[in-house]
C-alpha cells in the first residue's frame, strides 16, 4: 500500500468485536494466528493535552512538568498531540492502519479531579464517546486505568506510599468499571508499576521527586493491594471485565557463570519483571530479596496476602530492550545512567541498595535506537516463553513493544517519513514473537508503541516513538513509512506480505 490509498481507503476494516477466548498461538507457515489482534498504544497524559479543561484536575505530572528543570527543554504536555480533541482524526489513523486493538489510558484526575469523591461528567463522557468511536471501527478497546498521572491531591497526601491510596484506587476502578464496563472488557490496573514507584520515590527521576528507599518500598506494596483491590471492584462493577496487566519487562542474562550472579539475575526478575505479577497470582512477593522479604518497612499487615491474591484472566507486558545483571556487595547509589523509562540508575558496579543486591546493566553492543536502546529481538523470545514457563501458559497481550528514531518528513519524498531502522525493529521483533508463539506460547496481541511522536516524560519531545509524525506546532499527523509497513502486516497476518 503506498502513502496515497494509505491516507485515502480503509484497507481493511478490523473484524467483529468478540474477543476468542483462547487464542492458541499456532502460527501457520509464515502468518501469525488468524485471531491476532493487532494494536498500537498510546497514554493520556503523553498525547491528550487539555491539561485543565472539562473540570480536570491538576495531576502530579502537570505540577512536575510545570516545574523549572524537570523536564528536558522546559517542555510541557499542555498541548501535547492535542488528542483530547483530535480524537476523530486519531481513532480513523487507528482504523487506516488495520488495527484491530487499540491500548490507550484513562485519566485519573478527568474521571476524579481530586481523586476521590463524585464523578466528572464530562470526563466520563470523553471517553464513553471515545469506546463508542472504537468499537463503531471495530477496534477493541484496550483500557490501561492507570499511566502514572496521579490526581496532584492524592500526591499531596503522601502519594503511593500512603496505603489509603489503595482505597481510593479501588474506588476509581468500581466507577470505570459502572460506567464504561459495559463497553470495554479489557483493563490493566497499571502501566510498569515499578517504574513509577521507583522512579517516583526512589530516585526521584517522576514526580514527587523523591529519592528514599523506604519510601519506594511502601509504594510498591500500596500498588500490590490496589492492582488486587482494584481487579475485584472492577469486576464488581462489569460482569464482562477481564483484568490483566501492562507490566514493564526486561529479559535479564547473567554476566557471568558465576553462581551468585546467576542469583542476582533472578532478583532483578522478581524485582523488575514480576513482582506484581507473583503477588497477584500467589498472595505472595517473589524472592527479589537477598535476605527476608522487608515486610515490615514495606508497611505489610496481617492478612495482605488474602487481599494481595487476585489472578489476572491474561497477563500483559511491554518488551523493548534486555538486561545484563551481576550480583554486588556494595551499598546502593543512583549512577547517572538514564535511558528514559528504561532506566537503570545503578552507578557504575553499584547495587541500587543494600536489599537486593544487583547491578543491571543495558548493553550497546547491538545496534542503538536514538534514545540509546540497545535492539535485541531475541530478547522477545526469551521473555515471552520464560513467561509462559513460570505462570503456567498465560494468555499474553504484548502491551508496548516500540523505538524512538528521529526520522522526519522529507521534501524530496513528497513529506514522507522514511524510517527504514524503525520497519526493521518490528520485523526482527515480531519475528521472534513468531518463533514464541510456534514453540507453544499463547500470545493473543501485540501493541506497538505507539500510534503518535508525543511527549516522552522527562525526555519532552526529545524522542519519538511514533509509528505517525506528529508536528508538534500545528499538530499535524504525517504517517511513517513504518505506520505503511506495519499497517500492511495487519491487513495480511504476515511479516513478509
Ligand atoms: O513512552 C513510554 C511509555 O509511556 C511507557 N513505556 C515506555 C515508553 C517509551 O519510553
Amino acid at each position: 500500500m503506498n502513502r496515497r490509498e494509505f491516507v485515502s481507503t480503509s484497507l481493511l476494516t478490523a473484524g467483529a468485536m468478540t474477543l476468542p477466548e483462547n487464542v492458541l498461538g499456532e502460527a501457520v507457515g509464515s502468518a501469525f494466528p488468524s485471531e491476532f489482534l493487532w494494536g498500537t498504544a498510546t497514554a493520556a497524559f503523553q498525547v491528550e493535552g487539555a491539561w485543565n479543561e472539562d473540570g480536570k484536575g491538576e495531576s502530579n505530572w502537570d505540577r512536575f512538568n510545570h516545574t523549572q528543570g524537570k523536564i528536558r527543554g522546559g517542555a510541557t504536555a499542555d498541548v501535547s498531540c492535542d488528542s483530547y480533541h483530535r480524537m476523530a482524526d486519531d481513532v480513523a489513523l487507528v482504523q487506516r492502519m488495520n488495527m484491530k486493538s487499540y491500548r490507550f489510558s484513562i485519566s485519573w484526575p478527568r474521571i476524579q479531579p481530586t481523586g476521590v469523591g463524585a464523578p466528572n461528567a464530562k470526563g466520563l463522557d470523553h471517553y464513553s464517546r471515545f469506546v463508542d468511536m472504537l468499537l463503531a471501527k471495530g477496534i477493541r478497546p484496550f483500557c490501561t486505568m492507570y499511566h502514572w498521572d496521579l490526581p496532584q491531591a492524592l500526591e499531596d497526601k503522601g502519594g503511593w506510599p500512603n496505603r489509603d491510596l489503595a482505597g481510593y484506587y479501588a474506588e476509581y476502578a468500581g466507577i470505570l468499571g459502572k460506567h464504561l464496563g459495559d463497553r470495554i472488557t479489557v483493563w490493566a490496573p497499571f502501566n510498569m508499576p515499578w517504574t513509577f514507584c521507583y522512579l517516583g520515590y526512589g530516585v526521584g527521576a517522576f514526580p514527587p521527586g523523591r529519592s528514599d528507599y523506604g519510601l519506594f518500598l511502601k509504594a510498591m506494596h500500596t500498588v500490590g493491594l490496589a492492582q488486587s483491590e482494584g481487579l475485584r471492584a472492577l469486576k464488581a462493577a462489569s460482569s464482562k471485565a477481564t483484568v490483566g496487566s501492562a507490566y514493564g519487562m526486561a529479559p535479564a542474562y547473567p554476566k557471568t557463570n558465576s553462581e551468585a550472579d546467576g542469583a542476582a539475575t533472578a532478583r532483578y526478575h522478581a524485582m523488575n519483571n514480576v513482582f506484581f505479577l507473583h503477588a497477584a497470582m500467589t498472595g505472595e512477593y517473589p524472592k527479589a530479596f537477598v535476605g527476608e522479604t522487608p515486610y515490615r518497612q514495606m508497611g505489610f499487615q496481617p492478612r495482605d496476602e488474602k487481599i494481595l491474591k487476585a489472578p489476572l484472566d491474561w497477563v500483559g507486558f511491554h518488551y523493548y530492550t534486555r538486561r545484563i545483571v551481576s550480583a554486588t556487595n556494595g551499598t546502593g547509589g543512583a549512577g547517572s545512567a538514564s535511558f528514559g523509562t528504561e532506566t537503570e540508575l545503578d552507578g557504575s558496579g553499584s547495587s541500587r541498595d543494600d536489599l537486593t543486591r544487583f547491578h543491571a546493566e543495558m548493553p550497546t553492543e547491538g545496534p542503538l535506537t536514538d534514545a540509546g536502546l540497545e535492539v535485541y529481538p531475541q530478547g522477545m523470545y526469551d521473555l515471552v516463553t520464560q513467561i509462559s514457563r513460570e505462570y503456567d501458559h498465560p494468555v499474553i497481550e504484548i502491551t508496548e513493544s516500540g523505538c524512538s528514531y528521529l526520522d522526519a518528513p522529507l521534501e524530496s519524498k513528497g513529506g514522507g517519513v522514511p524510517d527504514a531502522r524503525r520497519i526493521a525493529f518490528f520485523r526482527s521483533y515480531l519475528a521472534e514473537l513468531q518463533r514464541a508463539i510456534r514453540d507453544g506460547a499463547r500470545v493473543r496481541s501485540y501493541h506497538a508503541w505507539t500510534l503518535l511522536d508525543n511527549f516522552e516524560w522527562a525526555d519532552g519531545y526529545s524522542q519519538r516513538y511514533g509509528l505517525t509524525y506528529v508536528d508538534f506546532r500545528s499538530g499535524k499527523r504525517m504517517p511513517k513509512d513504518s505506520a505503511l509497513w506495519y499497517s500492511k502486516v495487519a491487513a495480511t497476518n504476515r511479516l513478509d506480505a
